[in-house]
């Protein structure tokens, strides 16, 4: 699993080096800034666009190419931040697609994966990321806060990832500055995109709050904003999309 995958690239590259190699890297972008919204203004919910190229519960989901050119076709439709899938196992995903996608785009970066080693952010950092996925479930308190601090010492941001009311009060407790709620429930993959709304009162209003799954269409994004959502991530919808420009651009209307 992730454990073993990572003990091999560490074997490749110490901690050492790819520390060094997160410190040659340009200084990371403001996530933050970039998904802050007015709140009141639904027109202006953020889109985080992923680049997805499967997934547990519904297996294959694109053929991608070129997935700098989809990150690029993206940012081209108004994407604010762009999501790389770099699981493996799962997602289909690698460090060379986000590589490939920070090369193309000059926006914000996520690396979705499941971090649960210091290595992986030095590592997000080196291939350019800017902001890291932390999933709350996976994760300790003591773990989540010092992830916290070295995902900031790096000058990433992270997207703090929760699911029930307990981990959003988790996720404050520790200062997450963006907290997502995934409304896909990871035991059982099950999606509800009703469970935002359950949630989203639970959400302190000063940080950046970002609904996570589900959105099938524009409906759903305007759904989401209503609720508060400063920004929506978007993966199945945008790579099934036959046109990702126009696709995130219709998200957005
Ligand atoms: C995107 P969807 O339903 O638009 O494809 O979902 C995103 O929320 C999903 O990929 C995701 C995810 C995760 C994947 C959210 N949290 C954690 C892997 C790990």
């Amino acid at each position: 699993g992730v454990r073993e995958d990572l003990a091999a690239r560490q074997e490749q590259v110490p901690l050492a080096t790819i520390r060094q190699q997160a410190a040659t890297q340009p200084p990371a972008l403001d996530a933050l800034q970039a998904l802050q919204t007015g709140r009141t203004d639904t027109a202006g919910v953020r889109i985080i666009a992923e680049v997805k190229r499967s997934s547990p519960s519904k297996g294959a989901l694109a053929q991608i190419a070129d997935p700098g050119a989809l990150a690029a076709a993206y940012q081209a439709g108004g994407a604010s931040v762009i999501s790389v899938l770099t699981e493996p196992r799962r997602f289909g995903g690698s460090l060379d697609d986000l590589a490939a996608v920070r090369a193309a785009v000059d926006i914000p970066v996520l690396r979705k994966d499941f971090m649960v080693e210091e290595y992986q952010f030095h590592e997000a950092r080196a291939y350019g990321a800017d902001l890291v996925l932390l999933i709350v479930a996976a994760l300790d308190d003591a773990q989540l806060r010092d992830f916290l601090a070295l995902t900031h010492d790096l000058g990433m941001n992270a997207l703090v990832e929760a699911h029930t009311e307990e981990e959003i009060e988790r996720a404050v407790a520790v200062g997450a500055r963006i907290v997502g709620v995934n409304v896909r429930n990871l035991k059982t993959l099950d999606v509800d995109v009703n469970h935002y709304s359950a949630m989203a009162r639970h959400l302190p209003p000063e940080l950046v709050q970002v609904a996570e799954s589900g959105v099938t269409g524009p409906d759903q994004v305007l759904d989401y904003a209503r609720q508060g959502a400063d920004a929506v991530l978007v993966g199945e919808a945008l790579v099934k999309h036959g046109n990702p420009t126009e696709a995130v651009r219709s998200f957005r209307a």
